[in-house]
């Protein structure tokens, strides 16, 4: 430093102000328009508050929190805030983007400004001051804000345990924080959303606890649509009008001014266009542009995404058409789970969807869902959803997981997205994001979620990245050592550290009192985390141990690889034992497929050079599923004990004429029973069940049909193969609900 900037830096110091290099203005979500600080003022503890009592009450609420003090000292640092029109802030109204939840930020020696352009713009002007506080220092800028989507939040659509009502008032808080919106209430397993129980008003405690999530949703920011489920019984008369209106009223008395209505995961009469274009259009006309403080009308759609669309049978054109123009109509993407892109009216992606319904969809982004892998925890990073289409969607609302704690790493990325699409930086966003939620651990929350984010192979065909760092080490090691059995040692011992740091990682996390409910909602998986850290370095000493020649080394090793294997299936088989993918799944991409694969070379080697048999297999399954039907040839097997299973899915399944489904076993078992349920009563209409005992010859069983399930007596019979097949020309809609194989072991 020269002496002028000395003397400069002194002056500044006296007077508050401080001088740095270029301070980094670190805002999430990314703010639109900032100006690089060169230096900081100090907060001096002492305000002139003006325009606090007339600016949106929540974020002058907000901003007494911030400083500590709710009372105006004349004479104080000067800070002004307000929304457009406001007094206190008519002198900064030029600056103030002309964009809806806009703001204008100014800090500088003389003044704090906080103008909104309406008062989500306040609010999130204040939200933006609080992120830049470090250390009681403000760093001098002017920033410009406002979201490139309208609509940014959460939708809790999906199956499975609801969140608690704590954990929601969490959630909607954080939202505020993170400047979404938008929390949509749809939990599938709530019968007052849905079937039977939609026409009826909650219960006195469940009603309180509505009320109480509005009131809080509002002082955040946010607003709580409530959606209703309706179309699995709803008739098309007025009275159902008449029940859907009225129990609409009664959330209304509740304080919810923002509603949706869903038709999604339905068959029969209520999935008729007409019918539901009718109806919404009522709502719309007798509701909500009759209250005058109710939001637009959002609804999802029986289509609600393109590979269920048939676009022949009109109707998304119908609702295009029909629906007036002011309702949302939700939209998850090309499949179910997919990421949103441009694309084109031809082909898919945004603009095929736009045509078709005429207004930019609303996106339902099923991400982190982990309803279909729920052995599963997703907490990589949010990607794939294109940067440029922010004009081309209405909402962009993720659907979370149930683990309500976890989800909030992916949530806290796609208010980033979902605010400033351009500037979202993924890694970057998922770093802070851990910052957010585990201040104490960040890290070891890293290294866990680094090696967590992938969903295993699925149905929905949808996968994720994982342990990106690690692969090409992996990947050369592996390829050397199942080639030639050696590797090169910089690969192994950046393996060693990897598996030490999964462990520790692990241990410190278990540990860890900073958030309770997160440390629960994973403890599963990182106890299994902690097996897999540890089972990783034995595999290396077991390498090794071959390597050296050590033939004890080796034994002992083994040993305690066969214990850890077990003691990893033990834990999957009593942790997270929910009916549907029970289990605990962790570092499935890169890292398991490596320990596994190590082993098996490892054992061979040492079988081939002293003459043992032990057995390298890892915990693979020895079985195959092999089908022509699309929707059935990725579902993964399942094996428990001696029952092995298609994984079940939840959706529809277009069964062609002919198509089969076969299941080879790794030998010939005894087969003790066949369980079967395609959601559908009879099947022996159209399909027949064979076993083999080769694999090739078949021979055609018996079953008997009750209701939708199926059952067959394997009478000890020894098999090889089974199979299920449609005979007919026609194509069956089932359900994938069960298919299970007992054998005698
Ligand atoms: F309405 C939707 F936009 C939607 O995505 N619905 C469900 C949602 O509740 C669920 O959490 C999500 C992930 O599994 O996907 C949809 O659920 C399904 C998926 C299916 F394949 C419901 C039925 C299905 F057949």
């Amino acid at each position: 430093m020269n002496m002028k900037k000395t003397f400069l830096a002194t002056i500044c110091l006296f007077a508050g102000i401080s001088m740095y290099a270029q301070q980094i203005i670190d805002v999430q979500p990314v703010p639109q328009k900032v100006t690089p600080a060169t230096q900081t003022i100090k907060l001096t503890g002492t305000y002139q508050l003006n325009g606090i009592n007339e600016a949106n009450p929540y974020a002058s609420e907000a901003l007494k929190t911030i400083l500590s003090t709710d009372k105006s000292v004349k004479g104080g640092m000067k800070i002004y805030i307000g929304e457009r029109g406001d007094k206190a802030v008519s002198k900064y109204k030029k600056f103030i983007p002309a964009q809806a939840e806009g703001y204008f930020l100014r800090i500088s020696p003389k003044e704090i400004v906080l103008a909104g352009y309406d008062e989500r713009g306040t609010y999130y002007a204040v939200q933006t001051l609080r992120q830049l506080i470090k250390d009681g220092q403000l760093p001098v800028t002017e920033i410009k804000d406002w979201p490139d989507i309208c609509f940014r939040g959460v939708v809790e659509g999906f199956y499975g345990t609801p969140w608690s009502h704590e954990a929601r008032l969490r959630h909607l808080k954080f939202y505020g924080q993170n400047k979404m919106n938008t929390y949509i209430y749809g939990p599938k397993d709530d019968p007052y959303h849905s079937s039977p129980n939609w026409r009826l008003p909650y219960p006195e405690q469940e009603a309180k606890q509505i009320k109480e999530l509005v009131q809080v949703a509002k002082e955040n920011a946010v607003n709580f649509v409530w959606a209703i489920h309706p179309g699995k019984d709803i008739k098309w008369n007025q009275e159902d009008r008449d029940n859907l209106l009225s129990k609409f009223n009664n959330m209304y008395d509740l304080g919810v001014r923002s509603f949706a209505v869903f038709f999604d995961d339905i068959s029969g009469e209520g999935t008729n266009p007409d019918r539901q274009a009718e109806l919404l259009n009522y709502i719309d006309e007798q509701f909500v542009k009759m209250k005058k403080d109710v939001t637009p009308l959002i609804m999802c759609p029986t289509e609600y995404n393109k590979s269920w669309s048939n676009v022949k049978g009109g109707y998304l054109t119908t609702l295009g058409t029909k629906l007036n123009g002011s309702i949302h109509i939700m939209w998850t993407g090309d499949r179910v789970i997919a990421d949103m892109y441009e694309g084109d009216t031809e082909k898919g992606g945004m603009k095929w969807i736009n045509n078709l319904i005429q207004r930019p969809a609303y996106v339902w982004w099923n991400f982190p869902v982990s309803d279909y892998v729920r052995d599963h925890l997703l907490m990589g990073p949010v990607y794939g959803n294109e940067k440029h289409i922010a004009d081309m969607m209405s909402g962009f609302v993720t659907n979370p997981m149930e683990h309500a704690e976890s989800s909030l790493l992916a949530i806290y990325s796609v208010a980033s997205y979902a605010w400033n699409p351009d500037d979202y930086d993924s890694m970057k966003a998922w770093r802070d994001a851990m910052e957010a939620i585990l201040p104490s651990a960040a890290l070891e929350l890293e290294t866990f979620a680094t090696h967590n984010s992938d969903l295993g192979p699925n149905g929905h065909g949808y996968r994720r990245e994982e342990s990106v760092a690690l692969k090409p080490v992996a990947e050369r090691f592996l390829n050397d050592y199942l080639s030639k059995g050696t590797y090169p040692i910089e690969d192994f011992l950046k393996l060693l550290d990897t598996f030490m740091q999964m462990k520790e990682a692990a241990d410190i996390l278990m540990t860890n009192t900073e958030n309770p409910a997160l440390i629960s909602e994973m403890r599963p998986w990182l106890i299994q985390h902690k097996l897999m850290g540890e089972l990783g370095g034995e595999v290396l000493a077991l390498a090794n141990a071959y390597e050296q020649g050590k033939q004890d080394g080796f034994l002992r090793k083994y040993k305690h690889i066969k214990a850890l294997q077990q003691q990893m299936f033990d834990v999957d088989q009593t942790y997270n034992q929910n009916p549907y993918q029970p289990g605990v799944k962790t570092a499935g991409l890169v890292i398991k497929p490596l320990i596994d694969q190590t082993f098996a070379k490892a054992v061979e080697m040492y079988n081939n050079k002293y003459g043992t048999a032990l057995d390298g297999n890892a915990d693979y399954i020895p079985h195959t599923l092999t089908s022509d039907v699309n929707q059935l040839k990725n579902l993964p097997l399942r094996q428990k004990t001696n029952r092995i299973s298609v994984s079940p899915a939840n959706e529809v399944i277009k069964w062609q004429g002919k198509g089969f489904i076969t299941i080879i076993l790794d030998k010939v078992y005894p087969l003790m029973t066949i369980d079967i349920d395609f959601g559908k009563p009879e099947v022996t209409a159209w399909g027949i069940l064979e076993i083999s005992t080769n694999g090739q010859d078949w021979e055609k069983v018996d079953f008997l049909q009750n209701k939708n399930r199926i059952h067959a007596n394997g009478e000890k019979k020894p098999i090889k193969a089974i199979r299920f097949t449609n005979t007919q020309n026609k194509e069956q809609e089932i359900y994938m609900k069960n298919f299970t194989i007992t054998i005698e072991k």
